[in-house]
C-alpha cells in the first residue's frame, strides 16, 4: 500500500478506529512509557511501579510517582497529533472511535470524544482516583492541592485510577473498542510499541473485519508486520500527511 492509497482509504472511510500510545504525547514533552525514567525515578522500571503488588508494598512511593506524573501532564499541552485526531473525529462524526492507552488526559483536552465520535481511556487516568473499598472514582484536586494518599468523601484511602499490569481493563470500554475496530474500514495505530495486550490486539480485529490497518511510528514495532502501511514519521506529521494536509 502506498501513502496515497492509505490517504485515499482514510478519506473515504466512514468508520475509522484509532489506537494511540505514549508516542502521541511525546511531542507534548511527556516521556514515553519505555523512555528511561528521568531523575529520581531512574532507578525504577515503570513495570515495577505500575502494578498492584508495587502499590500494596509501598503505596506512598507509588502515589509519589503518580502525583508527579499528574503534575507533569497538567502542565503539558496537547500537540498537533492530539488536535489532528480531534479534527479527524469532527470530519468522521459518529463513525469515529479513539481508544487510547495513555493516562495523560491530553486527548480529552484537545476535544476528542466531543466531536461526534467516541473516546475511551483503556488504562485509566492520572486525574482521578478510586476508593479502595467502594471502587467509586473521584476527580483529583489540582496537583498543587493533592495530598497523597488521597481519601474519598467516605474517608477511605484511594488508589490511582489506573489499570496496572495484571489488572483487567474496563470491560465496557474494551468491548466497545473491539467492536469499533472490527467494524472499522480503516484503523490507525499511532505512537505505540504494541507490546501491551489486550490493547495491542485491537489492530487484529480490524483485519479480521476486512479493514485496512495503518501505523504511524518513527520506529518499527511489534505490530508493523500486521500493518497494510507503516509510516516512519512522528505522530503529528504522519497524521497530517495521512489526512492529506501535505
Ligand atoms: C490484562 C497504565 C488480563 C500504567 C499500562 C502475565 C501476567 C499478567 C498479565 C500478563 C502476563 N503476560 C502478559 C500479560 C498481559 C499484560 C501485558 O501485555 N504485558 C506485556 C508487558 C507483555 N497486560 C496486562 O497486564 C493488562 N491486563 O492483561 O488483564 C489478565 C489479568 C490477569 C492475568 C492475566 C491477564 C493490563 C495492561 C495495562 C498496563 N498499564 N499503563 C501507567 O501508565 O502507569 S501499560 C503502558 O505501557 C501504556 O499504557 C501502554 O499501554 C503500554 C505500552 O506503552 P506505549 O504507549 O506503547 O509506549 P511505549 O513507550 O511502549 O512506546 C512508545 C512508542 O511511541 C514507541 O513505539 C516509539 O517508537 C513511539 N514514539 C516515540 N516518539 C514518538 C513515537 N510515535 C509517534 N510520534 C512520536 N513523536
Amino acid at each position: 500500500m502506498t501513502l496515497d492509497q492509505a490517504r485515499a482509504a482514510l478519506a473515504s472511510a466512514r468508520r475509522v478506529a484509532v489506537l494511540t500510545g505514549a508516542g502521541v504525547s511525546a511531542e507534548s514533552g511527556i516521556p514515553t512509557f519505555r523512555d528511561a525514567q528521568t531523575g529520581h525515578w531512574a532507578r525504577f522500571r515503570p513495570e515495577d511501579l505500575a502494578s498492584p503488588e508495587a502499590y500494596f508494598r509501598d503505596p506512598d512511593l507509588v502515589w509519589q510517582w503518580y502525583a508527579g506524573r499528574y503534575a507533569d501532564v497538567t502542565r503539558a499541552q496537547p500537540n498537533p497529533a492530539h488536535t489532528g485526531l480531534a479534527q479527524l473525529e469532527r470530519d468522521k462524526g459518529a463513525g469515529f472511535f479513539l481508544a487510547t492507552q495513555n493516562v495523560d488526559g491530553l486527548h480529552a483536552r484537545a476535544g476528542s470524544g466531543m466531536g461526534g465520535g467516541q473516546m475511551v481511556e483503556l488504562h485509566g487516568s492520572l486525574s482521578s482516583a478510586r476508593d479502595e473499598v467502594t471502587g467509586e472514582v473521584f476527580a483529583l484536586p489540582d496537583p498543587a492541592e493533592l495530598v497523597t494518599p488521597p481519601l474519598s468523601p467516605a474517608g477511605n484511602r484511594m488508589r490511582p485510577n489506573i489499570v496496572w499490569f495484571g489488572e483487567f481493563l474496563p470491560e465496557a470500554a474494551l468491548e466497545a473498542a473491539q467492536i469499533a475496530f472490527y467494524e472499522a474500514e480503516v484503523a490507525l495505530i499511532l505512537g505505540t510499541s504494541g507490546l501491551v495486550y489486550p490493547a495491542a490486539g485491537l489492530a487484529r480485529h480490524t483485519r479480521h473485519g476486512g479493514g485496512v490497518v495503518i501505523e504511524v511510528n518513527p520506529e518499527r514495532t511489534d505490530l508493523t508486520p500486521q500493518m497494510d502501511f507503516s509510516l516512519r514519521e512522528v505522530a503529528s506529521s504522519g497524521l497530517r500527511r495521512l489526512m492529506g494536509a501535505g
